[in-house]
């Protein structure tokens, strides 16, 4: 086929042509009862539309939740290796559609195709992991203080989990969420991001041709107030998992504290790398050009901060400067390293911050501007940014930017490297360079965050560790790895007496 200007997108790169999406409830692709649909936009192409999804209401929301909550029985008595056996060829159907789900990822959400196929693999690999929980979920099994008695703990799901996830990895945070809470035996409502809705619409579909029961998975399209809010406060959902931003998760917070209702967070960072003065610069310069502009600097785990060893600070600026400048930007799809942002309002944030770092005093070294011409002119996209000379209480070192902005602060040592990392109110991820094996135990053991690396950026976590971080980035709970099963499940202590007499706990042991 030649592409010519005028060939849609979609068929310029074999994509699916636009159409309506429903909500998945019940097992069936269903409207809104609002009528009202919205429409998804590529965000480096205004002119490509990917489709229109349903602007749901609390109706289609109280329905979801009620058909999750209908399936949750027969879905708790599956036995859970059979649960497993369903998420494997959830798994397997997603590998062999891979490439074909990172293109429309990429299409929907702008990174490059090499990073969305990254997110794809983030999602097969969980679902591989929880398939073979199936046939571990482990408990504990432990003595009693009696004769004759049997003591363990079990795991028991909670009912429908109300999953909130964002627009940055459209599959694998949708995926990190689902696969533990199906594997333990949890019905489940997604709200997708707006900006993101067909990502999780893909996972429906794997899910539902892997032979998924009609109502353990159901998604609900449209906005935070018509359908976040609604699925927060229903009675029947028993655990909310959200990630996105510290404000709006405080809101969920208070919104879940009446009812106590289990609640994880996952939500902003302010990551650091730090480099000492031993450090193999350019390693150092790899990895913070990954880290800060990998995702357009879109990721809760973005570098967005660089504490650089004075004596090796101008050599490390220098270099990162020249790497940063010869980064492509554009449609990612096309041979280039960086896409879009995800919004024009994104794109302000960026912009804002900008200004705001050159009004603090911290010099502009790369990057600083929207990128408007050509090419870009219907995208939203914004040059990599960097800035040196950046003091770590700027608020351009301080404040989630989400975009492609760093800053480069420099430090006297290690210890001040480790005490201007630790000043922020997130503690998401953190890194040190060093050939010091000492420095860089003495920074994993002091960085307080959920998430440490030595000789690699802040971005790259594998999906069966734990994912999370401290302060005000979470709530104290993990996603991924097997952490992940305990935002889903609840212990039960089972004590079983088969001495055939009453044997009271803490008393007649002092018999024995
Ligand atoms: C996120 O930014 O919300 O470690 C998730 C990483 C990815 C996940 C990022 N594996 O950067």
């Amino acid at each position: 086929m030649s592409a010519t200007a005028t060939t849609p997108l979609h068929e310029q790169y074999s994509l699916r042509a636009p159409r309506e999406y429903g909500n998945y409830i019940d097992g069936e692709w269903v409207k809104s009862s609002s009528g009202q649909t919205f429409e998804n936009r590529n965000p480096a192409n205004s002119d490509d539309l990917i489709g229109t999804f349903q602007e749901s209401n609390s109706d289609d929301t109280a329905q979801a939740v009620d058909a999750a909550q209908r399936a949750f029985e027969g879905w708790r008595l599956t036995p859970a290796p059979k649960r497993g056996e369903l998420i494997y060829r959830a798994a397997e159907i997603l590998k062999r559609d891979k490439e074909k789900i990172a293109r429309e990822m990429t299409r929907e959400m702008g990174k490059v195709l090499d990073e969305t196929k990254g997110d794809v693999q983030e999602a097969i690999d969980l679902a591989y992991l929880m398939a073979g929980e199936g046939r571990r979920l482990h408990g504990v099994t432990t003595p009693s203080e009696l004769p004759n008695k049997f003591n363990m703990c079990v795991r028991m799901p909670l009912g429908v989990a109300g999953l909130i996830t964002p627009w940055n990895f459209p599959i694998a945070i949708p995926a990190w969420k689902s696969m533990p809470a199906l594997v333990a035996g949890n019905t489940i409502v997604i709200k997708p991001a707006s900006l993101t809705p067909l990502s999780v619409v893909m996972l429906a579909e794997a899910l539902a041709e892997a032979g998924l029961p009609k109502g353990v998975f159901n998604v609900v399209t449209g906005g935070g107030r018509e359908v976040g809010e609604p699925l927060i406060k229903n009675p029947h959902t028993k655990v909310i998992s959200f990630t996105g931003s510290t404000e709006v998760g405080r809101d969920i917070s208070i919104a879940c504290a009446p009812t106590f209702k289990r609640l994880h967070l996952e939500m902003g960072g302010k990551n650091v790398i730090m480099v000492m003065d031993d450090a193999d610069v350019d390693l150092a310069v790899d990895g913070a050009l990954w880290g800060a502009f990998g995702t357009a600097g879109q990721r809760c785990t973005a570098a967005s901060r660089l504490v650089v060893h004075k004596k090796v600070y101008q050599q490390f600026v220098d270099k990162l400067v020249g790497r940063t400048k010869k980064l492509k930007v554009g449609f990612g799809l096309d041979r280039v390293d960086m896409g879009p942002n995800i919004s024009a309002g994104q794109v302000e944030t960026v912009k804002k911050y900008v200004k705001i770092g050159r009004d603090e005093g911290a010099t502009c070294v790369a990057g600083g501007n929207e990128l408007r011409d050509d090419a870009y002119a219907k995208g939203h996209f914004h040059e990599p940014t960097v800035f040196a000379d950046v003091k770590p209480d700027m608020r351009i070192a301080q404040e989630e930017i989400f975009g492609p902005v760093t800053a480069v602060i420099p430090c006297e040592d290690l210890e001040d490297a480790i005490r201007i990392g630790n000043g922020v109110r997130y503690g998401l991820s953190s890194s040190i360079y060093t050939r010091d094996v000492n420095k860089a135990f003495v920074a994993m053991r002091d960085m307080y965050t959920g998430i440490f690396y030595v000789n690699a950026p802040t971005i790259g976590a594998e999906t069966h560790l734990p994912f999370g971080g401290t302060k005000e980035t979470g709530n104290g709970h993990r996603e991924a790895g097997v952490a992940g099963i305990d935002v889903f499940t609840e212990w039960k202590s089972c004590y079983i007496d088969y001495s055939g007499s009453l044997q009271r706990a803490q008393i007649d042991t002092e018999e024995i």
